[in-house]
Order: C-alpha cells, then sequence, then structure tokens
C-alpha cells in the first residue's frame, strides 16, 4: 500500500507537508505532548527533524528547548534524538532512553515522574502546564477525519483535545488491521464525581475504535514509514526461569486453597525481562483462559494470545522486541480479537484494577528486609526509569508481587538490602516478593515476621549471612520498637558497594 492512501480525508490531505516544515512550527519554550508508550506509537520523523532543528539553533547560539509530555518511555527518534540534542527543559510522565536519563540525571532536563494514571488529571488541573502542540502518530486518516491509532494509545486523545495545535504523523509502516482494535474513552469533566467506568472484564468496550481531533488546529499532516523500536528483551536466563517456577507453585497454592480461580485473575506485568520471562514460562504451564489487565504487552504475552492460553488481553500499548513487532505488524489479524488497547487512564485505572482483581507483577531495583520497594533510583539518587504504572497497579491489585533476581550487576549486589534509600512502594502495598531463591508470602505480617521471611525465602546465600547478622544488629538495638532498625549499619550498606567500585553506573 503506497503510504498516501493512508490519508483519505481531503482536507487534511491538504496539510501534508515535510518533517522539516513541520518541526519548523514548533517554538522554543512550547510544551509539546507527543504519542508513544514504550516504543510503540510515537512519532519518528517529525521527533528528529525537530531535534536537527534544535542543534541548528544552539550552534547560532540560540536557546531552544521543549517541555515534554508522553504517554510513557518512547523511541530512540524521540527521547534520544531530543536528549542528544539537549533540546528537553522538562520531562513528564516515564523515561527509559539512556541519554535523556543522563540529562535527567546531569540536571539539564526536569523531570516528573508520576503515576501514569495519574497524569492526564494532573494536566487536566493545570499542574502540567498548558499544551502548545501535540505530535501524534497515527496509522490512518478516514474520509471523515476520524483518526485510526497507532500501537499505543497513551494520553493521544487528550492531548488532541487540549493542544493549540496538532501535528500528525501517519506511519504507513503500522498495520491497517488495527483498525477496531483499540477503544478510546476519555471522561472529559475536570471536576468531580466522575462517571462510572463500566469496565467488568478485560475485554469490554466502552468506547469509539477511533481517536478525534478539531480538524481546524491541524497545522501539519507528515507521511512516514517506519517501524516501532522497543529494545530485544534478554534471552530466558534460568534465574528468571526460577522466578518464574515460584509464581507458579505459588499459584497453583492458591487454586487449591480456593483463593483464586482455575484461570487465575487478570494478569498485570510490568516492564523488563523478568516480567516479560514470567510471561514465557506461564505460556508452558498448565493454566489456560487467562485473561490480562495491563499496561503493557510484552513478547511473553503476545505467545500467550497467540498460543490460546491467554484469551484476551487490555493494555494501553504493545512492548515488543523488534522481532515481535515485525510478527505482530505482518499479523495484525490473528490478535485483533483478543486486544483491546485504551487511554493509560483506563488501562490504569484504579478503580478498575480494584474491580476486576488483578494479580500485579512488577519489576524491583532493590527491595528491603521489610518490603519495602525502590523501583526507580539506582542508590537513591540515580534516576533509572521511573514509577510508570506500577504504583497504579501495586496498591489496587488483589494481589501485588514484586520480582527481582537476587543479585544485581553479576552477583555485586543484593537486590535484598536492609533498607531501600528510596521507597516507591511502601511496605504496606507489597504483598509477596520473588527472586530465584524464592517466594516470600508477607499478607498478614508484621515487620519483624516479614524480616525473617524475606532474609530466609529471597536473599542470595552470597549475601544472606550479612542480612542476618544486620538484623541481629537491629534487633539488638531495637528490639522492643515495631520495625528494627540500626539506622547507622542500614545507610551504610549502600555506601559499601560504593567503596567497592560496584555501583559505578
Ligand atoms: O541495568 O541494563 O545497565 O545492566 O537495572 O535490570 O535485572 O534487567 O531488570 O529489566 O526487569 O528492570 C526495576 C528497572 C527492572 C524495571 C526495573 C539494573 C540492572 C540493569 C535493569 P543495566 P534487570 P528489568 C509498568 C510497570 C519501574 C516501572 C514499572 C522498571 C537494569 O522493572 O523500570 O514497573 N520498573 N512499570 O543492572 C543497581 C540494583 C539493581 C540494578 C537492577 N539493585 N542496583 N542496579 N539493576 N537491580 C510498565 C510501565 O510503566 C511502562
Amino acid at each position: 500500500m503506497s503510504s498516501n492512501t493512508r490519508i483519505h480525508n481531503p482536507g487534511l490531505q491538504r496539510k501534508v507537508c515535510s518533517a522539516e516544515e513541520a518541526a519548523r512550527l514548533i517554538q522554543h519554550g512550547d510544551t509539546v505532548g507527543t504519542s508513544g508508550f514504550t516504543g510503540s506509537g510515537y512519532p519518528k520523523i517529525v521527533s528528529l527533524a525537530l531535534a536537527e532543528y534544535i542543534e541548528q539553533n544552539h550552534a547560532e547560539g540560540k536557546e531552544f528547548k521543549i517541555k515534554l509530555l508522553t504517554g510513557a518511555s518512547t523511541g530512540p527518534e524521540l527521547d534520544g534524538a531530543l536528549a542528544k540534542a539537549n533540546g528537553v527543559s522538562y520531562r513528564a510522565p516515564y523515561n527509559s532512553d539512556p541519554i535523556m536519563r543522563e540529562r535527567i540525571n546531569k540536571g539539564d532536563t526536569n523531570y516528573f515522574d508520576c503515576h501514569l494514571s495519574h497524569t492526564p488529571g494532573l494536566f487536566r488541573n493545570g499542574a502540567l502546564g498548558d499544551l502548545d502542540v501535540a505530535i501524534i502518530e497515527i496509522t490512518a486518516i478516514k474520509e471523515d477525519g476520524q483518526l485510526i491509532p497507532a500501537t499505543s494509545l497513551g494520553n493521544n486523545q487528550l492531548w488532541l483535545d487540549r493542544a493549540k495545535k496538532v501535528i500528525l504523523e501517519v506511519n504507513s509502516w503500522q498495520s491497517p488491521e488495527f483498525e477496531g482494535i483499540h477503544d478510546v474513552w476519555e471522561d472529559r469533566s475536570t471536576f468531580f464525581p466522575k462517571q462510572i467506568i463500566n469496565i467488568h472484564k478485560p475485554g469490554d468496550r466502552i468506547g469509539s475504535h477511533y481517536l478525534t481531533v478539531d480538524p481546524e488546529k491541524v497545522i501539519a499532516v507528515v507521511e512516514t514509514h517506519a517501524p516501532d523500536r522497543n529494545a530485544p528483551f534478554s534471552p530466558v536466563n534460568d534465574s528468571s526461569k526460577r522466578i518464574a517456577g515460584h509464581l507458579v507453585e505459588f499459584f497453583k497454592h492458591q487454586i487449591k486453597l480456593g483463593r483464586m480461580p482455575e484461570n487465575l485473575l487478570p494478569l498485570q506485568s510490568g516492564v523488563g525481562n523478568v516480567a516479560n520471562a514470567v510471561m514465557d514460562a506461564l505460556d508452558e504451564g498448565s493454566f489456560e483462559n487467562l485473561t490480562a489487565y495491563t499496561e503493557v504487552i510484552q513478547d511473553g504475552m503476545l505467545s500467550m494470545l497467540e498460543s490460546g492460553k491467554m484469551s484476551v488481553a487490555s493494555a494501553t500499548a504493545f512492548s515488543l522486541s523488534p522481532e515481535k513487532a515485525m510478527y505482530l505488524n505482518t499479523n495484525a489479524q490473528k490478535f485483533k480479537n483478543k486486544v483491546v488497547l485504551r487511554p493509560q487512564e483506563i488501562s490504569n485505572h484504579p478503580g478498575v484494577v480494584r474491580r476486576l482483581g488483578c494479580i500485579a507483577m512488577n519489576g524491583a531495583i532493590e527491595i528491603d528486609i521489610f518490603g519495602n520497594v525502590n523501583s526507580t533510583h539506582v542508590m537513591g539518587t540515580r534516576m533509572m526509569n521511573g514509577i510508570g504504572g506500577s504504583g497504579d497497579f501495586t496498591r489496587n491489585s488483589f494481589i501485588s508481587i514484586f520480582m527481582t533476581p537476587s543479585l544485581a550487576k553479576n552477583g555485586a549486589i543484593s537486590a535484598i538490602v536492609p533498607m531501600v534509600p528510596k521507597v516507591d512502594h511502601i511496605a504496606q502495598d507489597v504483598q509477596a516478593v520473588v527472586t530465584e531463591q524464592g517466594f516470600a508470602d508477607l499478607r498478614g505480617l508484621s515487620p519483624k515476621q516479614r524480616a525473617q521471611v524475606i532474609i530466609e525465602n529471597c536473599a542470595h546465600p552470597s549475601y544472606k549471612p550479612l542480612l542476618k547478622e544486620y538484623y541481629k544488629m537491629a534487633l539488638e538495638k531495637s528490639a522492643a520498637l515495631q520495625t528494627p532498625h540500626f539506622l547507622q549499619e542500614a545507610l551504610s550498606w549502600h555506601q559499601n558497594f560504593i567503596s567497592k567500585g560496584t555501583m559505578q553506573r
């Protein structure tokens, strides 16, 4: 299909221009809201042209930075290119691009890391400022001007509604078969009470297949043909297999006790290699007719949808390796009736997550012996990615599980620590922890009981004696207190890693 057959509305067809021309419509100081949720459905050539334009301005001694709002992380052509040009003064709500990460940590870019379900509400209430320009990737424009979305929905409808000016990037690489996969629904009221979200099962549909835009606001339509870009996943290793094995065992036990149905409850699976590996293991396991109410569909979940182990998955985006993205692109019809893509405000909605009783499974950087989780900051100071949607699901699911290998950096660091230096998920929200060493069911346990079970079941044998020693010292210091700590020792735990030179990321 030639690219221009994707724009069927004559008025918008007349606005077609080059990416360079479109980029020049953006000005220094503008707040720009883009599509994109993980490496899916983000603009690809206007952002590259904008980065070049920013670099030209900088070369001429002119200041040029934008504020950038997205759905979540994006791809190298957007976050990577703009960060390389040092063209972003402010970024929200989630990033995983390594060049942008450097800018954030160096202080070149102010980063507002927030729960992904909160972003739209914060924006509507003015906390993120006004939106000057929206740049939204879409698959096609229908004759009546409605827009067929691409591989993610994120905040697209909100940005289209609220931006003063809109640039559409029509990507003919995206499969036309995606028409009908989306469920666009937005509660446009600013104040409360909000409307009831009528989702009772992961596959329920409540909205439209299409995005809408006021054509008067569209200042440019740019055509492109470029693939989504996510990093490939690490091959499933022994450690991930063991984590998955412990989870499967736990689920089977819960079913036996009558605490979970045979087909489990809707799964939420976070980003990253471990989460992906767990889905692979469930695909090989004995569960049938699984469902997902989650925010991203990674490779492992796509395989489950294809094998029939999973009947339906609701998310806001695909987040696939290059190989699987290509596969989905050419086999979209296989998945069409099994996937619903929603705005992130709905895919991550706390009320719906609570109603459906999701099983939340997210990755952690480190977990302390009482069950507090650090998901975002290496050493408590250096931003990794952000909290993303993990908090939306953790607080509200039927059960919230955190998973991590017990060791990081080739064994130089223990992921189980006395005290996390940054708390993203408080112990009260964390109901279970799993490492390749074992599973710790923390429900109903006091801090002292938690410390014992986490050290015993989850810590690596090479760190277990040190953690036990720490806990013994903590008890000696403050056994009479609810949560025993020996603060001086707890704080020096991470400091010791630095002095050993193992934390130089
Ligand atoms: O760094 O790549 O530089 O080596 O962290 O670690 O083990 O590959 O784990 O890919 O599962 O990611 C928490 C980051 C885990 C992710 C986190 C280093 C490690 C490596 C990745 P290198 P792994 P994963 C919904 C859910 C927050 C957002 C979220 C995340 C890198 O899960 O971003 O959950 N979560 N969203 O070496 C120092 C430690 C470490 C460590 C790992 N203890 N100390 N470095 N690393 N543990 C989806 C969305 O919101 C879109």
